[in-house]
């Protein structure tokens, strides 16, 4: 039997859209979760006067993100369909945690974006619709390509199963969807009820109308994602943990290439080598990781500490990676930023799950887009939909390639106060010689 194509998911959109309560309540209904356990947080979330969030609570596990109601961290956890074994990230939607969600969101193969059409309950900052949006640009700049939409609550009042409501959101969202480089044709939008489960696996009565597939359907009809698996390993890190009786162990993504038991790993920023002692990919100990999985490691001889500023780890023997202290990127302005975005500029870029504070060095060219074309040199300032060639210097060392070699590293997002500012890729990287500590 060959094994099956793993596909990573990332739950995003607006906090309150339903996403966590989605996540669990598929998996309960595919038996990951047993009912004890649903009942077990249907007790106690009642008790703390939350009782509309049993469901989330498969992936809201932390007291704080318990009590307030909503998503802070991370969670994955993997489920199978016939043709494919499938990692389901959940991710915050409250914009203080957004960074949590841009990082899940980094290391995901499709985006399951899940919308809320039902009335708004509380005054907010943005709307809806701007909300979807960022997420809508978060994705894109990522280079996910992939995304299937979610119209959820369809069981509440304001909804009531309507087909209208569904079309207008679909609507909605499809222009959005156009305006930022997708296909709205190949993107599914399937209305769902999380909370009462409905359409995620059945179909359900309520919706005479909907003669499209479900979600599992949908997520089961997906095309494997291409894999870079020829070229050398890069292994993105999301976190360490210390596993007792293991020892440490990070968990992340194999971007490129595969890692193997016994391989030896070098992380730039340590400048220092590591054997990988065992691989486990969901509970399981495998030999590879293959090129997309999302795996943990087993290290030998990792230094704690240090552990939480490394990002990347790539091989000691092929295609090294490297320290940073500069790179040139083809960057489109998205939004406009009231300081602009001048020499001298100061953000905090995202390059896969890692993010760092550079400085814009210089604007060597304002372009035209689509064709390179240069229009100004050394412009002093670019405006919203302005594209250019900058440089830019991180404050310390930092791992990055160019997009060409490995599109995971080499992929760059600037937000601020949640939104959105700039995106671009990295086409040049000025490098550090190799060191080895150890
Ligand atoms: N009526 C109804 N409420 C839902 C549905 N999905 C989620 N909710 C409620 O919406 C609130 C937010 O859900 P949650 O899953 O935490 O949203 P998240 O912030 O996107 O993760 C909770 O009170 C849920 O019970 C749904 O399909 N129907
Ligand atoms: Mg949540």
């Amino acid at each position: 039997m060959t094994e099956k194509k793993f596909i990573s998911l990332a739950m995003m959109g607006n906090v309150d859209s339903g996403k966590s309560t989605i996540a669990g309540n598929l998996l309960r209904q595919l038996k990951k979760v047993d009912n004890k356990t649903i009942l077990r947080y249907e007790k106690i979330s009642y008790e703390m006067g939350k009782s509309s969030f049993k469901y989330a609570w498969v992936f809201d596990q932390s007291k704080a993100e318990r009590e307030r109601g909503i998503t802070i961290n991370w969670t994955t956890r993997d489920f199978e369909t016939d043709r494919f074994h499938f990692a389901l990230m959940d991710t915050p939607g409250h914009h203080c945690f957004v960074k949590n969600a841009i990082r899940a969101i980094s290391q995901a193969d499709v985006a399951i974006l899940v919308v809320d059409p039902t009335t708004q309950r509380f005054p907010r900052r943005y709307t809806d619709q701007e909300y979807n949006e960022e997420y809508i640009k978060i994705s894109k700049s990522f280079g996910i390509e992939k995304m299937v939409v979610l119209v959820n609550k369809i069981d509440e009042k304001s909804f009531k199963y309507s087909e209208s409501i569904f079309l207008k959101t679909k609507k909605e969202i499809r222009r959005i969807l156009k305006e930022y480089g997708y296909n709205p044709k190949r993107v599914p939008f399937i209305p769902v009820s999380g909370w009462k489960g409905e359409n995620l696996i059945e179909k359900t009565e309520q919706l005479g109308w909907w003669k499209g597939p479900t979600f599992l359907e949908a997520l089961n009809n997906l095309k494997a994602p291409s894999r870079k698996t020829i070229i050398p390993l890069r292994f993105t890190i999301r976190k360490p943990e210390r596993i007792s009786g293991i020892g440490t162990v990070v968990v992340g993504k194999v971007e490129t290439g595969q890692v193997r038991v016994g391989q030896k790993l070098y992380s730039p920023i340590l400048e220092q080598q590591f054997v990988v002692n065992s691989i486990e990919k969901f509970h399981q100990k495998v030999q590879v990781g293959e090129c997309g999985a999302l795996v943990g490691l087993n290290l030998r001889n990792v230094p704690w500490r240090g552990l939480r500023k490394v990002f990347v780890l790539g091989d000691l023997y092929d295609d090294i990676p490297r320290k940073i202290i500069q790179f040139t990127a083809k960057i489109t302005v998205l939004n406009t930023n009231p300081k602009r975005v001048k020499v001298g500029y100061n953000p905090i870029i995202h390059i896969s799950t890692a993010h760092h504070l550079c400085r814009l060095e210089k604007i060597v060219a304002k372009i035209e887009k689509s064709t390179n074309e240069v229009l100004e040199q050394n412009p002093s300032f670019l405006k919203k939909n302005d594209s250019a060639i900058v440089i830019f210097k991180p404050l310390r060392p930092i791992c990055a390639e160019c997009f060409h070699q490995h599109p995971a590293l080499g992929r760059i997002l600037i937000q601020e106060h949640n939104i959105i500012v700039c995106a671009g890729i990295i086409t040049d990287v000025q490098k550090m010689d190799f060191l080895l500590k150890n």
